[in-house]
């Protein structure tokens, strides 16, 4: 692990480029469950039944109870070193770039810049009849709302989670942008299970593009075999032991 580390190390001290994509793990350490594996969100319930359009359109109130807990839970978190540093990273050069799917906002939170959101925020509601351009999300941080459930403050009708569920296209915009950062000369998948597309898709764009790839986790993924090196670990140390070597 240490040469995997250095190696790492000795590739981002010369890159002119650095794209982090990170996931879940990210924010393990910050008390919000993951998606996938032990202690996992889906373990407890069912994506289909909670992450899906249909799910919405079949029970609305069920599925805006399960995204009021999970921004109550969010919302007393409060980012980790792994957020950190990250954060600091992207402040002090313009090389360092945060692509992620997470829905916490906490990279916000810690102040990193220019950071490309996939999968939308807990803290967006979009209006569920459409009136506003897709696009078009507003910010609600109430916490809890005062009305289950929350409404579109234009036409009154249901607001939905500002998020992507599964089946849905994500903003066209944010996609380019993650592509761009594809071309890059170290790309690290961090704290994601590599599962989900088209974010998991970006490992192999970058490795078309010649980046030196590594992934950062606590356990093996569909990643790893595809990585220059991967790093076993929880990514809030491996983080910090990586900020001690640049
Ligand atoms: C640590 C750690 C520590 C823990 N340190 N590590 C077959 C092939 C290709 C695609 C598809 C396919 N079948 C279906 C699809 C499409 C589908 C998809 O990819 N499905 C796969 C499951 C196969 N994708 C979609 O539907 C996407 N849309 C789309 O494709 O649209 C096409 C379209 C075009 C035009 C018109 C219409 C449609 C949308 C995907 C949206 C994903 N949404 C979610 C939910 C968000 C809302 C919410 O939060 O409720 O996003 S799903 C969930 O997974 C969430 C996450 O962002 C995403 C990724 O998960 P992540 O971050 O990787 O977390 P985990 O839990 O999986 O992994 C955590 C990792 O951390 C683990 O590896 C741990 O080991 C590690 N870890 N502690 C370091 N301390």
């Amino acid at each position: 692990m240490l040469n995997s580390l250095n190696e790492l190390a000795s590739r981002l001290r010369a890159a002119h480029a650095v794209t982090v994509l990170t996931g879940a793990g990210v924010s393990a350490a910050s008390g919000i469950p993951t998606f996938r594996g032990a202690g996992g969100l889906w373990k407890h319930f069912s994506a289909t039944d909670l992450a899906t359009a249909e799910a919405f359109t079949r029970d609305p109130l069920t599925v805006w109870e399960w995204y009021a807990w999970r921004r109550e839970q969010v919302a007393a978190c409060s980012p980790n070193p792994a957020h950190d540093v990250l954060a600091r990273w992207t402040r002090t050069h313009d090389r360092w770039r945060v692509v992620t799917q997470n829905v916490d906002d906490l990279h916000l939170r810690a102040g990193t810049l220019n950071l490309v959101r996939l999968h939308g925020s807990l803290f967006d509601l979009r209006c569920w009849n459409g009136c506003e351009t897709p696009s078009r999300a507003w910010r609600d941080e109430r916490v809890p709302f005062p009305d289950m459930p929350p409404r579109c403050p234009r036409c009154g009708g249901l607001a939905r989670p500002g998020v992507v569920w599964f089946g849905e296209a994500l903003d066209p915009a944010d996609v380019a942008s993650a592509e761009a950062l594809t071309a890059c000369d170290v790309f690290i998948a961090a704290g994601t299970s590599a599962m989900v597309y088209p974010a998991a898709g970006f490992l192999h764009q970058a490795r078309a593009h010649g980046a030196f790839t590594a992934e950062l986790n606590t356990e093996s993924t569909q990643a790893t075999r595809l990585v220059d090196v991967a790093v076993r670990g929880p990514i809030e140390q491996t983080l910090l032991e990586l900020d001690t070597l640049l």
